[in-house]
């Protein structure tokens, strides 16, 4: 066990995710203080207990093996192939791990043996037989995933493999003599400890309007390929509106007349479709059926009244396949949310003047080039939520992603209040929010407890990897004013040294 040392005297924390104040490496030095005394109470608790039996399906070789047959760790993930791909001659079989977010298979090409198609998290075993000194291609046969770079060589030699980085890079085999556990664990507690780490650029920023003289309000939007740093050090090409992922939120009230031009500087055609927001079936951005597309340089302009609440989004809908899943989508809304204001749900009542202390997107990718992400960002570049306790926190859940994620906080229940921007009759307290492709769910939720609180996707290969913790994770930092408060009196009443030193 790492031994955790004294950490920095953290500043108070500032609230909130939102705001500019928080970003200030002040508060991420704070952060840092305060995650590495809580972690070892809290996360390691809670998260380490997700290392044990994973791949507990796969099956392996076994230690009974007999000696010229050779277990070998895959893993498949958009769009590699990985491992430590060299065996003995002999009998060979492979044990495929889809770390992925989309469907693969693995096929030996020379025998044309392959695995099914898996789906992300998924693992088999590929019995290859018996092979003979020489080389042999591995690649994804789903279309267009080997010109992606699925394609490996997988090489049967008589010449001893070098030892150690199966353990440290690919599919964690605990039957092989080289499995290290506490190799693991380090691995996947430091890159626990790197939370939370600063990345370029910030989405979700809310859009201000032009107001027109007739009183209308025009958003401005451009659609472009930029370079975006997912996570420490890991620039991938999004696509991006104005520069951020996801692209700036649009908030207007119920009546507005809304414009809103975009420039297309995408190499595609594009247009913007306003998923669950009420507009004339001409504004509804789907070419051909409601406009023609957007050509590359071209500028077009939607026009719409706003005339019912909404918690919706924007996304490009022409060739969403590659635009959205790169990050073409945000937050649009109309209106105020629907809080349940003095409703009591399970006998807790909301009161009759709720407001929440901090409000966020948190919007859901899994594809594409930024991958398995919260608001752009890939653990441990996700933005934490710095808290006091008693703070309400209100969340919007957007997926734009391609499967759904069981969306889990720590602690404190959420209270789901309106499902696609639609009020329930009947809210309901859950501690996991399942939100599938396209959907939303409007929660609010209250920080009671003091400590480190991960809030997750509960697709454990979403958010682990052996490479460490990664994808859609990111925490609320709660801390306790009180206990603050009485910990800096007791440090005032310490008192000095007054001996003078020469
Ligand atoms: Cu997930």
């Amino acid at each position: 066990m790492t031994v955790v040392q004294d950490p920095p005297a953290p500043p108070a924390p500032q609230r909130g995710v939102s705001s500019d104040e928080n970003s200030g490496s002040l508060v991420f030095v704070g952060l840092a203080g305060l995650l590495i005394a809580l972690v070892a109470t809290v996360v390691v608790i809670g998260l380490i207990g997700l290392l044990r039996d994973e791949n507990g399906g796969g099956g392996s070789g076994g230690a009974g093996a007999a000696a010229e047959a050779s277990t070998i760790g895959v893993t498949l993930s958009e769009f590699k192939i990985e491992g430590d791909l060299t065996a003995a001659p002999g009998e060979v079989s492979l044990l495929v791990n889809n770390v992925g977010s989309q469907q693969h298979n693995l096929v030996l090409v020379e025998t044309g043996t392959e695995t099914p198609l898996l789906n992300g998290g998924d693992n088999a075993v590929l019995d290859l037989g018996s092979l003979d000194v020489g080389t042999y291609e591995l690649i994804c046969s789903v279309p267009g995933h080997k010109e992606s770079g699925m394609d490996a060589t997988l090489e049967i030699t008589t010449t001893p493999a070098p030892t150690g980085e199966a353990a440290a890079g690919g599919t964690h085999d605990h039957n092989s003599p080289d499995f290290n556990s506490d190799e693991a664990d380090a691995i996947m507690i430091n890159s626990m400890l790197e939370f939370p780490a600063e990345t370029e650029g910030k989405g979700n920023e809310i859009l201000e309007p032009e107001i027109l003289p007739d009183g209308t309000k025009k958003f401005t939007l451009e659609a472009s390929i930029i370079d975006w740093e997912v996570a420490p050090g890991q620039i991938v090409e999004a696509w991006a509106y104005n520069g951020m992922v996801p692209g700036p939120q649009i908030i207007v009230d119920v009546g507005d007349k809304v414009q809103v031009e975009l420039t297309n500087n995408t190499p595609m055609g594009t247009d913007i479709h306003w998923h669950g927001v009420h507009t004339p079936n001409d504004q509804d951005g789907v070419s051909p059926y409601t406009q023609d597309p957007i050509k590359t340089g071209e500028t077009y302009t939607y026009e719409f009244v706003a005339d019912e609440p909404a918690i919706g989004m924007y996304h490009a809908h022409l060739h969403s396949q590659i635009s959205v899943v790169n990050g073409m989508f945000a937050a649009f809304r109309v209106g105020d949310r629907p809080y349940p204001r003095g409703e009591t749900i399970s006998g807790v009542t909301i009161p009759e003047d709720f407001e929440p202390d901090v409000e966020l997107p948190m919007v859901l990718n899994d594809a594409g080039t930024i991958g398995l992400t919260l608001n752009g960002k890939s653990f441990p570049g996700t933005e934490p939520l710095v808290l006091e306790t008693g703070d309400w926190v209100a969340a919007d859940y957007y997926n734009e992603g391609l499967t759904a994620h069981p969306m889990h906080q720590h602690q404190f229940p959420q209270l789901v209040y309106a499902k696609d921007g639609i009020p329930l009759d009947y809210p309901y307290w859950a501690d996991t929010v399942n939100v599938a492709p396209g959907e939303r769910y409007s929660v609010i939720y209250q920080a009671t407890d003091p400590g480190v609180w991960v809030w997750h996707c509960h697709i454990l290969t979403h958010v682990e990897r052996d490479t460490g913790m990664f994808g859609m994770v990111t925490a609320l930092v709660v801390s306790d004013p009180e206990a603050t408060a009485e910990e800096a009196a007791a440090e005032d009443t310490v008192p000095e040294d007054t001996t003078a030193e020469s």
